[in-house]
């Protein structure tokens, strides 16, 4: 009798035991951009609200700077559950989904403020509930960067001065296609080599946006800053799908909730930091140069002929984006 008695106690224990250890999870999250960047602090501002949240059930640990390897690898992770989340650049989506592309129209929104509300708008919301079949990844929210802009070794006045130069852009298609009808030679390079190619000279120019230059100090290396606010960067918030099938329904709502929040979160801030670190970079050697649409005359017109007919989203992005006020 007692030694039965003791049995179930042990068994119950052990039950207890396993539980709690099944059920505490250390989500492992991957990011592109170092950890000084928006985009990680974001991260680690929902990861603390999610330990709060959840009491301790979940957490969340960081792997900044490409650390687990560039971004198509970090999709293929979270394809098979060797990665639990990712803050991921909207331009490498495009590789596996390619109506993304569209949200990478040049002057589709005209800052940081609009992007907030165009992707929370309804096309963008319907191009997140693709992610789960096209690329094995919940997509539960949108954040941005800091609006592109262009980063030049060479003194930069016309649109003419990009003919011929070799133009660092992250490796996808659109903007691939942007400085090539521009003339540029477009060289795609992940974010992780940008400084080092730009000191050395194997690239004249970056398309890059205003925390890159600032934060990682691309302005050390640049003559212009041609401050165009051409195109918007969206990153989207990934959970593997894998993971996703073993949560309750409870626990999806609140890492999403979470990630979406701190994600929509960037839109207000960069309002903010985009202003300050702007006023850094105007007190280096590097003269900033602000242009319009206007500056990139009939390239836009060419470009959007391309892509309305590979991406037809485009023309609903483009209808919900002028109605934004
Ligand atoms: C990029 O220029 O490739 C890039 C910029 C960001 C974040 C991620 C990638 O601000």
């Amino acid at each position: 009798m007692k030694f039965n008695k003791l049995l179930a106690i042990l068994a119950v224990t052990a039950g207890l035991t396993a539980g709690a250890t099944a059920s505490a999870k250390e989500m492992r999250l991957g990011l592109i951009v170092p950890a000084s960047h928006e985009w990680s602090k974001a991260a680690v501002a929902m990861g603390e609200e999610l330990k709060q949240k959840s009491n301790g059930k979940y957490s969340v640990t960081i792997f900044p700077s490409g650390q687990l390897g560039n971004e198509a690898q970090m999709l293929q992770q979270l394809q098979t559950g060797a990665l639990d989340m990712a803050f991921m650049t909207a331009a490498e989506i495009t590789n596996r989904v390619p109506d993304y592309s569209a949200l990478f129209a040049p002057y589709l929104v005209k800052d940081v403020k609009q992007a907030g509300v165009l992707l929370n708008g309804p096309t963008a919301q319907k191009m997140l509930e693709r992610l789960p079949r096209e690329v094995g990844a919940v997509g539960v929210g949108y954040g941005v960067a800091s609006m592109r802009l262009m980063l030049n070794a060479f003194p930069t006045n016309a649109a003419a001065d990009l003919k011929g130069r070799k133009m660092r852009i992250t490796p996808f298609p659109p903007v691939r296609d942007f400085y090539q009808l521009l003339g540029a030679a477009s060289t795609p390079m992940p974010l992780t080599d940008v400084y080092d190619s730009l000191a050395n000279g194997q690239v004249d120019g970056v398309d890059a946006d205003m925390e890159l230059v600032y934060r990682m100090k691309f302005y050390e290396r640049g003559n212009t800053l041609l401050q165009s606010n051409h195109m918007m960067f969206p990153v989207v918030g990934l959970v593997s799908g894998r993971l996703w099938q073993t949560m309750s329904p409870a626990d999806r709502d609140l890492v999403a909730g979470a990630a979406r929040k701190h994600l929509n979160g960037l839109f207000d801030k960069y309002v903010q930091v985009e202003q300050e670190m702007e006023k850094s970079v105007q007190g280096t050697k590097v003269k900033v140069v602000k242009v319009g649409p206007e500056f990139f005359g009939n390239t836009l017109k060419q470009w959007e002929d391309i892509w309305l007919k590979r991406t037809p989203v485009l023309a609903e992005l483009r209808r919900e984006a002028a109605a934004i006020k």
